[in-house]
């Protein structure tokens, strides 16, 4: 029996990059598109309950029920028949593609998303208390943030200086899962086309793909990710 794959993707989130392989896989597959909450932001209720984490994106196909970006775009590729965006074993890109697959959530997301929170935190803050909390926050970013972002970048931008995509020689889902980091590292400011030159070419390579103008169709949003 076959079942129907159906991508839960929340507006301005993580979910995006399953939207953007699903496109770029050609399968089929349903998609339901959620808001956030207007007060917080956050994921709505009726989102949080989808899955144990409560986080996007989420994926259901039959009984299974399944989070996480990444294990949910490998379970997509493994059911897509043909797909190329994995490396085999025995290639020269093999452990290039593995490195940045798991760089991107595994490294370079944790110090994002930290970024992210101080700087929402930071704003919610009363008034008079925003001067002491942003020196904390601020030496927190110039100690231990910002130079770990900045060796991911580094490293980036020798590589792409090296091979065109991040799993080597041909577009992977490596690309597809960083893509979110760079992107939103782009609209924030973290990646800049002056610093970060290879990253920025990436950027508009990946966008000239015919399966982000789908992508961004589908999503109805007017960007990636939610700006702070
Ligand atoms: N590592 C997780 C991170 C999931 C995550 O934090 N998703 C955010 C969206 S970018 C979320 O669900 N935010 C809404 C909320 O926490 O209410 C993944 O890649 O799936």
């Amino acid at each position: 029996m076959t079942t129907k794959l159906t991508l839960h993707h929340l507006e301005y989130s993580q979910s995006f990059r399953v939207l953007w392989l699903l496109e770029e896989l050609a399968i089929p597959y349903e998609l339901i598109v959620h808001s956030r909450d207007e007060k917080t932001m956050a994921a709505p209720d009726e989102y949080k309950a989808l899955s144990p984490l409560g986080t996007a994106p989420v994926i259901t196909d039959g009984e299974l029920i399944l989070a996480e970006s990444s294990a949910i775009m490998d379970y997509i590729l493994d059911k897509a028949p043909g797909q190329t965006l994995r490396p085999e074993p025995e290639s020269p890109d093999r452990t290039r593609y593995l490195f940045w697959w798991h760089a991107a959530q595994g490294s370079m997301m944790p110090l994002q998303l930290m970024n992210v929170v101080h700087t929402i935190s930071h704003k919610r803050l009363p008034f008079f208390m925003r001067p002491f909390i942003g020196l904390y926050v601020k030496g927190l970013d110039e100690l231990f943030i910002r130079p770990r972002l900045n060796r991911m970048l580094s490293l980036a931008e020798e590589d792409l200086s090296c091979a065109p995509w991040f799993g080597g020689e041909r577009l992977s889902a490596a690309d597809f899962l960083i893509a979110f980091n760079l992107i939103a590292g782009a609209e924030r400011g973290v990646i800049d086309a002056t610093q970060h030159p290879n990253c920025t070419a990436w950027i508009a390579k990946m966008k000239a793909l015919p399966s982000f103008a789908k992508a961004t169709e589908k999503d109805g949003r007017p960007s990636m990710a939610l700006s702070y």
